[in-house]
């Protein structure tokens, strides 16, 4: 797999010119016919290659797949996704990027699967993975902060994920604390868990899983979810999708350790599909009706009681109007 991997970055670094056996053997070490034999597995994982004689090879095209060679060229951080980890299929990415977090994963690494049989949102609910239609990754980190630090670092990555929608054109809104809407519908959800000591983080793994070329959701899911493609007509490049979702984490992510940077409030302020809104929560078992406010810089939501007195709430579960509805 290691080989494979280093004669498809000899490949791409060509850009679709011709390199040749040899060259490939030499600066690899291995046989002319290791060579070929891992071109013809690049080929069944989906890569063009064209192979001429005496000329070499050359890659036509990748297939959008979310694998350390397709994801790591497209980005542009320092140690965000620098390491990508990429199953196949798995249960849950978090599941395995605990598994790596625990085992001593570098910060930032990244956990990605084309296939979850076991997609987990909060308290024990299920989320419904399409093979190779979804982006569905996990980034393990290390912030070395205490565990109060935490709960805002959901809603960096939702920014993270909103802010890249409204580049390509959609119009996202953050519903507090972990989901990105589109037409009010759920195009993103985020799970974010963490392992900690009293007083300090180990790691946190935040699951990001963004519905990019679903066609069709299983019912119930049907009713409250949606994706890029039913939104906005056409295909999209996942690989892109999770690499700029990377991109512009990591700045939004320094700036909040570095305690200077506010830039993902601005982000959910004003893109707060909730503020305004009559919701409807459980407070001490009872549910309760509340007009939805602004975010605090702890990341908390307002919440105005009719009234007249308020309440932060730190995370949990929010709902639009005064039914329960998920
Ligand atoms: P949540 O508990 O806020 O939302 C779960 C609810 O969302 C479900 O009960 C269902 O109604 C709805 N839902 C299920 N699947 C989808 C979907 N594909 N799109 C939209 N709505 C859906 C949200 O939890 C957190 C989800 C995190 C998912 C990522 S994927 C990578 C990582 N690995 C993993 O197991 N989870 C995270």
């Amino acid at each position: 797999v290691v080989m494979k991997g280093k004669i498809l970055t000899m490949l791409k670094k060509r850009q679709g010119d011709f390199v040749s056996g040899q060259s490939i053997c030499d600066s690899l070490g291995v046989s002319r016919t290791a060579v070929w034999k891992h071109v013809n597995q690049l080929k069944e994982d989906g890569y063009q290659v064209e192979s001429v004689p005496r000329k070499g090879y050359r890659i036509i095209s990748s297939p959008d797949v979310l694998t350390s060679e397709e994801i790591v060229p497209l980005l542009d951080t320092d140690f965000i996704g620098r390491n990508v980890i990429n199953h196949h299929e798995v249960e849950s990415t978090n599941l395995t990027a605990k598994a790596e977090g625990r085992s001593g994963c570098v910060d930032g690494t990244v956990v990605t699967t084309e296939h979850q049989t076991g997609g987990r949102g909060r308290s024990g609910r299920s989320w419904s993975s399409s093979p190779g239609e979804a982006v569905q990754m996990s980034i393990v980190l290390r912030p070395g902060t205490p565990p109060a630090t935490a709960p805002p670092i959901t809603q960096i990555g939702a920014a993270a994920v909103a802010v890249t929608l409204e580049a390509m054109g959609f119009a996202p809104k953050v519903k507090w604390p972990n989901d990105v809407l589109i037409s009010g519908k759920k195009v993103c959800g985020i799970l974010t868990e963490m392992t900690c000591e009293l007083d300090r983080i180990d790691f946190i793994v935040m699951g990001i899983g963004i519905n990019v070329n679903v066609k069709a959701f299983p019912k119930p899911v049907d009713e409250v979810a949606t994706s890029l493609l039913l939104e906005g007509g056409r295909s999209l490049d996942r690989r892109k999708i999770a690499a700029e979702v990377l991109n512009r984490f990591e700045p939004l992510y320094r700036g909040y350790l570095k305690g200077n940077g506010k830039t993902y409030l601005e982000i959910c302020r004003r893109l707060s599909w909730l503020e305004g809104k009559e919701i409807s929560f459980e407070k001490d078992g009872i549910t309760v009706t509340a007009t939805a406010g602004d975010i605090d810089e702890e990341g908390r939501l307002e919440v105005h009681f009719p009234g007249g007195s308020s309440e932060k709430l730190l995370s949990g579960e929010v709902h639009l109007g005064s039914v329960l509805k998920r």
